[in-house]
């Protein structure tokens, strides 16, 4: 027989466990903490950088009770402990200053393919007024039209690399293979120039600040269309027979193709599934709903992101203007689709 005190009741009780009952108690724990641990290792599954530490925690979970407006300093965090980042729920101050410790370079990429060009100008010039404002920022542009990237003024610190690429034509198609060609840039240029890579849709527009609160191994944008549906309505690809497809009972939140990055690292790994899931899909004569979009969705599922934006990081108009967004940092350009897709 042993004492156990009661903290609630303030007193000391007499418990029902021998000496030895409670040594076979904890050697049994202890153990079994043990052979978990080895079972991870031996699985690959407990490794030590966030994003694969997030790897381990497949959930599934009723959303998204987390996109209530935001509280002013209120941390808002993902089931899997990630911030969802609003205006209002970081220290602006204190993290440019430990970006521009690390002396850190971002790197964003664009496709400008055929008439795509004419969406160059704006998309850098807004860059320039709200994109990492104060931080080194190399915009890679890949294009098939090199003489119609314009010039613009930029600030310190800042370079325009423009690439040149092939044309698909099918819009499809140039969507499907920006994942390709960024997997191939990862490990033959940012990898040398950058730290984090942004990828952006070009047909939009920064409309507010977007700066280094964004940063982190990886990181995707919550869609605006779906902040606030439900799992069952999400516009996942829903064929089994496509590498991006995604079963009703699993997804967190839809994340859209416009806006996500990372560490060079985690983009490179990103884009390396998503191209050979397109590719497979190529071969089995399917192609994904929301093209490259849904292969990110599928993505995302089985390796959380690090930092979840909100949709105050890709919003569209034609959406209208609800309270929880104080901010609308990244616009869509309203365009005719007509007009510029296959152009
Ligand atoms: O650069 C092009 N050219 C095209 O003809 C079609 C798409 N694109 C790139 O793909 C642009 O960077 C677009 O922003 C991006 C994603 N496609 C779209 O947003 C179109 N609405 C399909």
């Amino acid at each position: 027989m042993y004492l156990f005190f009661i903290p609630g009741k303030g007193r000391w009780v007499k418990g029902c466990f021998t000496k030895h009952n409670l040594y076979v108690m904890s050697c049994t724990i202890v153990l079994c903490f043990s052979l978990s641990y080895f079972w991870n290792m031996s699985n690959g599954t407990w490794q030590n950088t966030p994003v694969k530490m997030y790897n381990t925690m497949r959930m599934t979970y009723k959303n998204p009770e987390l996109l209530k407006p935001p509280r002013n300093d209120v941390l808002m965090v993902t089931p899997w402990l990630a911030p969802i980042i609003w205006d209002g729920t970081y220290n602006l101050e204190i993290l440019n200053e430990q970006f521009r410790q690390r002396n850190v370079t971002t790197g964003l990429a664009v496709f400008a393919i055929k008439k795509y060009v004419v969406f160059l100008k704006k998309f850098l010039e807004t860059a320039e007024m709200y994109f990492m404002v104060g931080h080194k920022v190399n915009y890679y542009i890949f294009t098939d039209r090199p003489q119609d990237v314009p010039e613009v003024a930029l600030r310190e610190g800042r370079k325009v690399v423009v690439l040149q690429i092939q044309n698909y034509s099918r819009w499809q198609e140039i969507c499907l293979r920006r994942m390709e060609v960024m997997n191939h840039f990862s490990q033959q240029l940012f990898i040398n120039e950058v730290s984090y890579l942004v990828s952006a849709d070009i047909d939009m527009r920064f409309n507010d600040e977007v700066g280094v609160e964004i940063l982190s191994d990886l990181f995707g944008t919550i869609h605006p269309g779906f902040y606030a549906a439900e799992r069952r309505s999400f516009t996942y690809e829903r064929r089994p027979a496509s590498q991006a497809y995604v079963p009703h009972d699993e997804g967190d939140f839809y994340y859209a193709g416009a806006f996500f990055g990372g560490t060079v690292k985690e983009i490179y790994k990103l884009t390396k599934k998503c191209h050979e899931g397109i590719m497979m899909d190529k071969k089995n004569g399917i192609e994904a709903v929301w093209q490259e979009e849904s292969h990110l969705n599928k993505y995302f599922i089985y390796h959380k992101p690090t930092k979840v934006l909100s949709p105050e990081y890709v919003w569209d108009d034609n959406l209208g203007r609800p309270n929880i967004l104080r901010k609308r940092r990244f616009l869509a350009v309203p365009k005719n689709h007509a007009a510029i897709r296959n152009k």
